[in-house]
């Protein structure tokens, strides 16, 4: 989700959405500015529907389908959002948290403000792979506040309890609230469901490095009996039963591997305005590594425990997904292109049943939409 970065920063780069009224004369040009950008508007729209027939992945790779992405995404943070620049020095510094005495955590561990050695769980369920000894884990990194993301979750692929016969675990991780009334109505939820966890971290869109590291944390912790595991967003759909045919497959490694929409060859945003602007002093080099797009990355679950203990020698940033680019970099693994690769789609264009059928993970609009979907995939043709 935080790919985009290259059209988006280019469109601003070029003033072409922003100041293009303001660049040209301030003179009787307005109609004419006007009637440009409606015929650019025009154009954009246009070209969107025409696109969205087919498969975004497929016709534009790289510019329109990022872009599309990016503001189906930007619905989703908007509320999160936080300026990237003011708070770079958040991530700088190594040691940051401020460790109570009370704390479970080893105290002399100081490492950058992304290790999970600087957080502990809120809300935990210790027991639940012990319990249910999953074959498959979905973490789902979730804002306190979503809870009907949640729901819709719950009453979908979050309620698949086995899939050709081998257990698959939903959890959902949350940082802080902000206040004690939501973390109230949250402790209740978790109470209801048994499917919380929440670790002590400020819960921003700024921080989904924390968020992800904790995930791995969690997962190589409290765990490590699970064959895979995926970090998938509240807003995916996921089709389980595709998803599990290919973790089944004698080709899928057991072992140090990773799938998922694979991004190669990505800039660094160094436009101080983009949302994921990242500084140089954070990421020096003008390339990520190859990583995989954070909406939905499957794992085989040796990796979080590899993955927490590379990242101490991987200074944090705050691009989740390209961070454990970074820290697989660190670890001489590469991640791989999934068998089908059009089965993990940023943007699936207009709804047609045969694509979700096809499919095994893809961005949605909306909870309501992810249930609507889910029950007309589900319902028998
Ligand atoms: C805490 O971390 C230090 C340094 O990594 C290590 O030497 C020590 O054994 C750890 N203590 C505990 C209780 O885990
Ligand atoms: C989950 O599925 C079961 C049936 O398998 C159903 O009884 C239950 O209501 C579902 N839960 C939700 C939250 O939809
Ligand atoms: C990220 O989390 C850390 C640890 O809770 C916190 O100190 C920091 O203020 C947070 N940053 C943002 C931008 O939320
Ligand atoms: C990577 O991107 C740069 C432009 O940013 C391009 O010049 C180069 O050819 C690309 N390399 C590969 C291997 O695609
Ligand atoms: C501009 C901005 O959003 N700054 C935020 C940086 O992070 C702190 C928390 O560490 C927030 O309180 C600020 O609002």
């Amino acid at each position: 989700m935080h790919t985009d970065h290259n059209t988006e920063a280019k469109l601003f780069n070029r003033n072409g959405w922003k100041s293009l009224g303001a660049d040209r004369a301030p003179c009787r040009c307005h109609i004419k500015t006007g009637f440009f950008l409606l015929l650019t508007l025009v154009f954009l729209v246009t070209a969107i529907t025409y696109v969205s027939e087919f498969s975004f992945n497929a016709v534009f790779p790289d510019t329109l389908s990022k872009k599309v992405l990016n503001q189906i995404r930007s619905y989703y943070v908007a509320t999160e959002y936080l300026s990237a620049r003011e708070n770079q020095t958040t991530f700088l510094a190594t040691n940051s948290v401020k460790q109570s005495p009370t704390q479970t955590t080893n105290l002399s561990v100081n490492h950058h403000v992304a290790h999970p050695s600087n957080y502990h769980f809120i809300l935990d369920e210790p027991d639940k792979c012990s319990q249910w000894d999953p074959f498959l884990v979905l973490m789902v990194p979730v804002a306190p506040h979503q809870l009907e993301a949640r729901n819709a979750i719950r009453s979908t692929w979050g309620n698949e309890s086995s899939v050709q016969g081998k257990a698959v675990l939903t959890l959902f991780l949350v940082g802080l609230t902000g206040g004690a009334e939501a973390q109230q109505k949250l402790e209740e939820e978790s109470r209801q469901h048994r499917d919380l966890l929440q670790s002590n971290f400020v819960d921003s869109y700024f921080n989904l490095t924390i968020k992800t590291m904790v995930i791995m944390d969690w997962l190589a912790t409290r765990c490590p009996q699970a064959a895979y595991a995926m970090k998938v967003d509240s807003d995916m759909y996921i089709n389980l039963e595709n998803l599990m045919t290919l973790l089944l497959s004698p080709n899928t490694p057991r072992q140090n591997y990773i799938t998922g929409y694979l991004m190669r060859n990505r800039s660094v945003i160094r436009n101080k305005k983009s949302k994921w602007y990242v500084a140089e002093e954070l990421y020096p080099e003008p390339k990520y590594p190859t990583y995989l797009l954070g909406m939905g990355y499957v794992f085989s679950n040796d990796l979080p425990e590899k993955i927490v203990e590379a990242s101490k020698e991987v200074k944090a940033f705050n691009i989740e997904d390209a961070y454990v680019g970074a820290c697989l970099k660190q670890l001489g693994i590469v991640p791989s292109s999934p068998p089908d690769p059009s089965q993990f789609k940023a943007y699936m264009g207009k709804y047609k049943r045969e694509n979700f059928i096809r499919v095994i993970t893809t961005i949605l609009g909306s909870p309501q939409q992810l249930k609507d979907i889910w029950k007309d995939v589900k319902k028998p043709s």
